[in-house]
């Protein structure tokens, strides 16, 4: 099983992620860590806080000499911006005269569609910095780290993930299905809003500068596609073991999504069976020598029964605008009880881009945990071995002639 809980203010001192489950043996690519950290930061309509930070992951347990041990994975993401929030964020009641930053004043002017309110109703906050500084999508870098080794993992089975931006605001990609996942693997990682048709890309920038303009903010949606994964992870026979229901629980867990899809998704609820199922051929030759099986289509989204089928498997993830508004909505003051406008904090306009990046971890951790599920293992090894042995099993199982063996 691998697992993971994460811990951190966006303006504390550093963000952490304890990773457990993590086989021992990988021999960790410790860049890529650093460039998925990067490309999280990245993207049009990001605001100044992304100019301060520089995303690096420090590993604190769990690895020695460049190979994981077997033992909890710990990444701490040190928060460069903490230098100016050090007594705003003070641990103790009263820091030392000499700490650096400034006290700002408690926030008590809540945003409509942030934790704000929930949040202080749920814990009886007075200062509403307590439930911002937790309920910030800052949190994400450390999913994004954690991620990245999942990512290592899945390597082992040649599974990959990519992902791209389909829509900001209305400006939206009709049929992402035709964006095959070597066009999403191809977006490079200073891509402006990782969408693979550069004149709607043009288009979605103009958007998010009039909103930017209008003192607004935009959302949209986004695409994560994982490529070569085995089939048989994931299991219809239990409801929580369903795989697809765990992906929607990981994407719907990211700061703003509002609603998860799997392949056609929606549009498959008014379309008749004929239309939305997806075929089951013999794979012409040169097609898939695992199974000799082929699917024309990939509807489904590469699972079936909450069970991967071998096809790609697509998830999109639509992510509501987020919720500072440079000219703020209508909220009351907590303190005085007395109408007023939201707090503007400083924030993005648009972070889709972003939040792709994100759901690319969201993907990496939950197939990296399925796959440990089915196949083991303690180690990189064995992961490996029993990789081969299913594979080599499947392939005589299917082959053409013969009497197929049990399983
Ligand atoms: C966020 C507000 C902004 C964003 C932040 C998420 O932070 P700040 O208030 O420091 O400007 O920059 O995102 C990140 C810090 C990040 O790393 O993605 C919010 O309110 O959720």
């Amino acid at each position: 099983m691998l697992r993971f809980l994460t811990a951190g203010e966006s303006h504390g001192p550093a963000l952490v992620v304890i990773l457990d489950g993590v086989p021992a043996g990988l021999a960790l690519d410790f860049e890529r860590i650093t460039l998925d950290l990067r490309r999280r930061q990245g993207g049009y309509g990001r605001g100044r806080r992304m100019a301060i930070e520089e995303d690096t992951a420090e590993i604190l347990s769990g690895v020695r000499a460049g190979r994981t041990t077997g033992a909890p994975v710990t990444l701490m993401v040190r928060n460069r911006d903490w230098d100016n929030w050090k007594q705003t964020m003070s641990v103790s009641a009263e820091p030392a005269p000499t700490t650096s930053g400034t006290a700002r004043r408690p926030a008590t002017r809540p945003r409509p569609g942030h934790a704000d309110l929930a949040g202080a109703l749920k814990y009886g906050h007075g200062d509403l910095r307590d439930v911002i500084e937790r309920a910030s999508a800052r949190e994400t870098a450390a999913r994004v780290a954690a991620g990245a080794i999942a990512r290592q993992i899945l390597a082992a089975a040649g599974t990959e993930v990519a992902s791209h931006v389909i829509a900001i605001g209305d400006v939206r990609f009709d049929d992402p299905a035709t964006v095959a996942f070597e066009r999403a693997l191809a977006i490079p990682p200073d891509s402006p809003l990782r969408c693979v048709d550069a004149s709607l890309e043009a288009r979605m920038v103009q958007a998010i500068d009039r909103a930017r303009e209008a003192g607004d903010t935009l959302g949209g949606a986004f695409e994560v596609i994982a490529h070569r994964v085995p089939a048989g992870l994931g299991s219809y026979a239990q409801w929580d073991r369903k795989l697809d229901g765990r992906l929607a629980q990981a994407f719907m867990s990211i700061p703003a999504i509002k609603a998860v899809s799997i392949g056609s998704g929606t549009s498959a609820a008014a379309m008749p069976g004929s239309l939305v199922h997806d075929e089951i051929v013999l794979a012409a030759a040169g097609g898939d020598d695992v199974t000799g099986l082929a699917r024309p289509t990939n509807r489904a989204g590469g699972l079936e029964g909450g069970v991967t089928n071998g096809e790609d498997v697509r998830v999109v993830a639509h992510m509501k605008p987020l919720s500072t508004l440079m000219r703020p909505l209508r909220s009351v003051d907590l303190q005085t009880m007395q109408p007023a406008e939201a707090a503007i904090e400083r924030s993005d306009v648009c972070a889709v881009p972003a939040a792709a990046v994100v759901g690319e971890a969201a993907m990496c951790l939950t197939l990296a945990d399925a796959l440990l599920e089915k196949f083991g293992a303690d180690t990189m090894t064995e992961l490996r071995a029993n990789l081969d042995a299913w594979t080599d099993r499947l392939q005589r199982r299917l082959r053409p002639t013969g009497t197929p063996p049990g399983p």
